[in-house]
């Protein structure tokens, strides 16, 4: 990773322009469409959707952060803006300063692109408002789900939820800090974070040069793979955008099908890309996906899809030189490949590695651990 935290100056494509085809005129979705939103609605059946507001909170892990979300970054993604406007001498500067800003807060990774329109929401998911956002630029931050959780876990049992949340609440925590700080050099700036979200984060990721679009239907960073959460800060401060990359992952995720094949609800295609929306991707079916992270019975959500995908690794030398030479050459690429399912590496959790598990150190009751209301989840 470079040193503000973006793979951008690596791969960037000749063109500017991503990996991903965009063939025609790109909507902007509807939050109320969504796969949460439909489950909230009604439209997976009456089990999923009562579900919905617990399947979080039913592990302690999982509420606390997810409490946080709801009770303490929830209502503070935007704010005044500071009447003394600083004025930008050397914008290159600049938009090193707030990358800088975004790694120093404890970002992972950082992105800057211009706002795609077709980014944002026509309309908030719970009271169904139009949106109408005018900033001109979006800051991606990526947080970690942590890899040594991941080597513990399945994908898919009780810490999955909190996987999300710790990357969810920290990169919202880190979104919030960002847009304030902009905002205090008279610049209006607002976080985008669950709950409170007016923008689909995943194009932004594809525009801001963090990665490329991938068979599991995710955006995948060549760092952390699919191991992490995003939130976005859109502002007016003036930046230079970052240019999307190409690590040669396309070809790689066409022979490769590993999310394909250990999804368990069967929500990832091992079939070829399709044209939908004005965009050629590999389509995620939320019908499939949805349902089963809310109604998961042995677990707490569901990210499988990440654990074992061959970029979910240990940040090492051998690692980085190993993806780097998979981007470059295709025979590389199928040697990998065959490598990591003759090892079937990632598929097992590492028994050392379960450190989350309250069951290991106290009597937990047969009717399952208490829920507070205010760690629930009410809103698509
Ligand atoms: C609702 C939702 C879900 C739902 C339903 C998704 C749906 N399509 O309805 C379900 C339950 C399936 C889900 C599951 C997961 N999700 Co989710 N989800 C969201 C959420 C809150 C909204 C997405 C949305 O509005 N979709 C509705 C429309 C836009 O869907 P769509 O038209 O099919 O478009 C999808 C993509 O094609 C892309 N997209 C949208 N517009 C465009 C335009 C272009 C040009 C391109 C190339 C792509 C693109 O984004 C959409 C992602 O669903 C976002 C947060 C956010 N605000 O973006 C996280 C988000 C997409 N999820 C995320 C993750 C990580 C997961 C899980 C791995 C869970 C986990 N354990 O962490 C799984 C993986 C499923 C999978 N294989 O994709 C990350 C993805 C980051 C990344 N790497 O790209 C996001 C961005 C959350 C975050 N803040 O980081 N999710
Ligand atoms: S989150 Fe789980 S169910 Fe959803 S696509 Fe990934 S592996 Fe499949
Ligand atoms: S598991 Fe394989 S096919 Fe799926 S996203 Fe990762 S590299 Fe691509």
């Amino acid at each position: 990773m470079s040193r503000n935290g973006s793979p951008n100056g690596r791969w960037q494509t000749a063109d500017g322009q991503p990996t991903t085809r965009i063939v025609g005129e790109v909507q902007r979705p509807d939050e109320r469409r969504h796969g949460f939103a439909r489950a909230v609605a009604g439209e997976f059946g009456p089990e999923v959707q009562s579900l919905r507001t617990t399947f979080v909170a039913k592990y302690p892990n999982g509420a606390a952060l997810n409490w946080s979300v709801n009770n303490v970054l929830k209502g503070r993604e935007d704010g005044p803006v500071s009447p003394e406007r600083v004025t930008i001498k050397d914008l290159d500067a600049a938009t090193r300063h707030v990358k800088d800003l975004a790694r120093f807060y404890r970002a992972d990774a950082v992105g800057v692109c211009e706002l795609p329109p077709f980014a944002v929401y026509s309309h908030s998911g719970d009271a169904g408002q139009p949106i109408e956002l005018g900033h001109k630029y979006a800051i991606a931050i990526l947080v970690d789900q942590d890899y040594r959780t991941m080597r513990g876990s399945t994908g898919m049992d009780m810490i999955s939820a909190a996987q999300s949340f710790i990357s969810y609440s920290h990169s919202g925590f880190i979104a919030i800090q960002v847009a304030q700080y902009l905002r205090q050099l008279g610049y209006p700036a607002r976080a985008h974070f669950p709950r409170v979200y007016q923008v689909a984060i995943t194009p932004i990721l594809l525009y801001a040069g963090l990665g490329e679009m991938s068979r599991s239907g995710m955006l995948l960073n060549p760092d952390l793979g699919l191991r992490f959460k995003a939130a976005v800060v859109t502002t007016d401060f003036p930046l230079i955008p970052d240019r999307p990359i190409d690590f040669g992952l396309q070809s790689f995720c066409e022979s490769c099908k590993k999310c394909a094949t250990y999804c368990p609800s069967r929500a990832i295609t091992e079939g070829p890309k399709t044209l939908q929306n004005g965009y050629e991707a590999w389509r995620v079916d939320a019908a499939r996906c949805t349902p089963f992270r809310i109604g998961n019975k042995a677990g707490s959500s569901c990210g499988r899809c990440i654990k074992v995908c061959p970029w979910n690794r240990r940040d090492s030398w051998y690692h980085r030189l190993g993806m780097a030479a998979a981007g470059r050459s295709r025979p590389a690429q199928r040697a990998l490949i065959k490598l990591d399912s003759m090892l079937k590496s990632n598929l097992k959790a590492e028994p050392d590695d379960r450190w989350w598990r309250v069951e290991d150190f106290a009597e937990v009751p047969e009717t399952g651990f208490y829920i507070d209301e205010r760690s629930t989840i009410k809103t698509p």
